[in-house]
């Protein structure tokens, strides 16, 4: 056996990550269901490295050296298990299992128990970047074993994408770990998308410019803090023009539908969310927004009928006019770092849910490149939690609460005129009270504990006294402590 690294499931990303280890010099073994895959990536790519193709799972696995490492990228759910499954009996111990699809991170942890009980290593690993990605240097994030990552991390650390000399690509934590970053990342994306649409938006319907001006306005912003592969290819996007019914060239974004599709990260993301009960309003907002435009007969029913009243957009002019597109990148800003310090909460309550022990700071440095947020702006986050690696949010750290401090007046100024001119903002007002409630000193949660305690004596505490009370609201109105004492 010589190979170093075997692909099973050779579609678009498997085909191109074989060939990124191959061209970083791995001898490679390729297997497929269906043999079509594997003659024609040989036949096309033979020559860009050392191939060692199969016909049958059972060759393809004595190819391999061992320790064995075998990357499937088969479509994630059953088909991913049923690989698996038939992987196994052929494997040895210390075999290296590794799964790259989009897989949820619970199966990815009830995979890795399986095969663990079998004395094999089992990395579930997201990978970044699209097929693009996977061809020329995707991200990675491999969870697993530490042992495991021992024999896959170097040959994963050469195919990943480097930034700076650092490649994006480290070992996340055990079992779940990789998957759950991965399923973050892609949360954080989902709310990073929507906050760009909405300043797109804003600015569209509250200053009337075209999708032509807006583009230079992305790409100034591209020039600044707000630096990143969104906001460039949002530039490209609104300068695109295709011919209309006409024959006229009209902007692609007005002949899109405006019925946003996803593909199920974003939702695990939510899920996941409420179920550690943190508060990721920037993902959650993102991801109803895209079923709210998704809602299309609903919408079509609403407009038809007519009778829901409000303003419809209306031009600002003079003074309100006057500084708006500036107030509009500070709002996107802020907003942004709220979803990006919601995100590394969601990673830090996973973390210590599943006894992961995940460094934060590195997983901002491997996003730096080959993923769609990478950005600027992931450097400073890798330095505030280089800086304090326990910081309790984002916010805290000292260049991001100034950053959010001078664009506050901003923020403020763009929710309300959006609200004023009925442009819905989801993603920038959920921030903004996100970012209120963090801030101030009392809530209104007390009078909900009240309210809890009065219809189901849920009970409360007090801010004067330690210990647990319920009022007797159908009593005699005196309050009882309930905790032993
Ligand atoms: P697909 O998700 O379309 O899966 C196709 C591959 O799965 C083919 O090789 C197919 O074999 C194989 N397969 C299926 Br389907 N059922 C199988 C079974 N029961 N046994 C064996 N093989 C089976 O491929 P893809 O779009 O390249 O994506 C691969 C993975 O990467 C997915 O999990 C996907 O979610 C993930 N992905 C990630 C990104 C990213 O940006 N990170 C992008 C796209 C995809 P066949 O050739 O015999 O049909």
């Amino acid at each position: 056996p010589r190979a170093d690294i075997g692909v099973t499931g050779l579609a678009v990303m498997g085909r191109n990550l074989a060939r990124n280890f191959a061209r970083n010099g791995h001898v490679t073994a390729l297997y497929n269901r269906t043999q079509s895959r594997v003659d024609e990536l040989i036949e096309q790519f033979g020559d860009e490295g050392d191939f060692v193709p199969s016909t049958d799972l059972k060759s393809f696995v004595a190819s391999l050296k061992r320790p064995r490492r075998i990357m499937i990228m088969v479509k994630a759910g059953k088909a991913t298990d049923a690989v698996i499954d038939e992987l196994v009996p052929l494997l040895e111990e210390g075999d290296i299992v590794i799964d790259g699809g989009n897989a949820h991170f619970d199966d990815t942890r009830r995979r890795e128990q399986a095969l663990k009980a079998k004395g094999l290593h089992f990395v579930g690993t997201g990978v970044s970047g699209g097929e693009e990605g996977a061809l020329n240097g995707p991200s990675i994030m491999p969870g697993g074993s530490k042992e495991s990552y021992e024999a896959l991390g170097p040959i994963l650390e050469s195919i990943a994408v480097a930034v700076d000399g650092t490649p994006c690509c480290t070992y996340v934590g055990p079992d779940g770990a990789g998957h759950f970053v991965k399923m973050v990342h892609n949360g954080i994306e989902y709310a990073d998308m929507q906050l760009i649409a909405e300043a797109y938006e804003l600015l569209r319907q509250g200053l009337g410019k075209t999708p032509a001006e807006l583009a230079d306005v992305f790409r100034t912003w591209n020039e600044g803090d707000l630096e990143s592969f969104l906001i460039e290819i949002t530039a490209r996007v609104l300068d695109k023009t295709h011919p209309g019914a006409d024959g006229s060239p009209v902007p692609l974004v007005d002949l899109i539908v405006d019925a946003a599709e996803q593909k199920g990260t974003g939702r695990w993301t939510v899920q996941t969310a409420l179920e550690l009960g943190v508060p990721t309003t920037g993902i959650a907002e993102a991801v109803f927004a895209r079923s709210l435009s998704g809602s299309v007969d609903q919408r079509k029913a609403v407009q038809a009928a007519g009778t829901l009243v409000g303003p419809t957009g209306g031009s600002l002019a003079g003074a309100e006019a006057e500084g708006f597109v500036d107030a509009v990148r500070d709002a996107l800003y802020a907003s942004k770092v709220v979803a990006y310090a919601q995100g590394f909460d969601m990673i830090q309550a996973g973390s210590d849910q599943y006894g992961w022990d995940v460094d934060k700071g590195a997983m901002a440095t491997i996003w730096r490149g080959g993923c769609i947020i990478r950005a600027q702006f992931l450097n400073r986050i890798k330095e505030a939690y280089d800086k304090d690696a326990h910081l309790a949010s984002l916010l805290l750290d000292e260049y991001f609460a100034a950053a959010v401090g001078n664009a506050q007046d901003s923020w403020r100024r763009v929710v309300a005129t959006a609200v004023r001119l009925g442009i819905p903002v989801p993603g920038f007002s959920s921030a903004l009270s996100y970012y209120d409630g963090l801030r101030r000193e009392r809530l209104g949660a007390a009078l909900v504990q009240g309210q809890r305690d009065l219809f189901g004596a849920h009970t409360y505490g007090r801010v004067d006294k330690p210990g647990t009370f319920h009022t007797l609201w159908s009593g005699d109105g005196s309050e009882e402590r309930q905790d032993a004492h």
